[in-house]
């Protein structure tokens, strides 16, 4: 997968030289390219902002700066002029909601170009211009403000790097996670231990040390539901009665969580 970045801070970017992205990286499966946008700004002073039309504070950043940037990647693309089109991913906070599902998506994509905005954000008629000739989706990480899309796009580069082929070790720990297809539906993952059985006078379950394999799943799959009802009571009310058993039941009971009833649809 080929992967395109322009940020006025390329140096937000070096931690993808380390762990799983950089190894990555160093074995060819995932190829990077960070830009200075600033390169494609022609003034004396690099200039990549202006004021906002309609008045209010900050400033907006220049379409014309932006429009070469974007222009000079897609023609400099991995196989050449015509070697396709990537899809341009904007982090907003105003944006679709980045998922797992998402990240899934955008792992099976050859060619990803992220642009980062600064200040109050980029004109939007860069958006508009690249989405009558690419896939573009503004894609916000959650509801709180950042003071620009770098960070954004390194979650994003993590969590759809860690999906290639080849990337994870272990090809389970994958399906594993909280969030991924085949997960325990609506259910967030309970907590892990190792060694030492007592740390500090706290003791690891002993559950988890019995061998009992059938009673670890089902003492995991509780302390998943617990978790989902403290943390995500919103996850535990989307859960499907249907993929409950009598024990989740009573369980769900005991914590006084009311399961919403089966609709008469379908
Ligand atoms: C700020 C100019 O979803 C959280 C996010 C906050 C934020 C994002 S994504 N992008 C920007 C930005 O500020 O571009």
């Amino acid at each position: 997968m080929r992967l395109d970045i322009v940020s006025i801070f390329p140096e937000y970017f070096a931690p993808l030289d380390v762990s799983l992205i950089g190894k990555a990286r160093e074995r060819g499966t995932l190829d990077v390219h960070v830009h200075q946008l600033r390169d494609w700004a022609h003034d004396v002073h690099k200039t990549v902002d202006d004021t906002p039309y309609g008045g209010g504070p900050g400033m907006v950043m220049k379409p014309e700066v932006w429009g070469e940037a974007i222009d000079t990647v897609i023609a400099a693309g991995p196989q050449g002029p015509d070697g396709g089109l990537p899809r341009m991913i904007v982090p907003t906070p105003s944006g679709r909601p980045f998922s797992q599902e998402l990240a899934q998506e955008l792992a099976g994509e050859p060619w990803l170009l992220f642009a980062c905005g600064r200040y109050e954000g980029i004109d939007s008629r860069v958006m508009a211009e690249y989405s009558s000739r690419l896939r573009v989706d503004e894609v916000s990480i959650g509801d709180y403000v950042l003071a620009g899309g770098e960070v954004a796009v390194l979650v994003m580069v993590e969590a759809v790097g860690r999906l290639l082929p080849g990337v994870l070790g272990n090809a389970q720990s994958a399906v594993d996670d909280s969030f991924a297809p085949g997960s325990m539906q609506n259910l967030v993952e309970g907590p892990v231990y190792t060694k030492p059985p007592v740390w500090r006078g706290h003791e690891v379950p002993a559950v988890l040390l019995s061998g009992h394999h059938g009673n670890v799943a089902r003492w995991r799959r509780d302390e998943a539901i617990r978790r989902t009802v403290r943390n995500r009571p919103e996850l535990a009310a989307a859960i499907d009665p249907a993929t409950l058993d009598k024990h989740d039941r009573k369980l769900l009971e005991e914590l006084s969580f009311r399961l919403q009833p089966e609709d008469m649809a379908n």
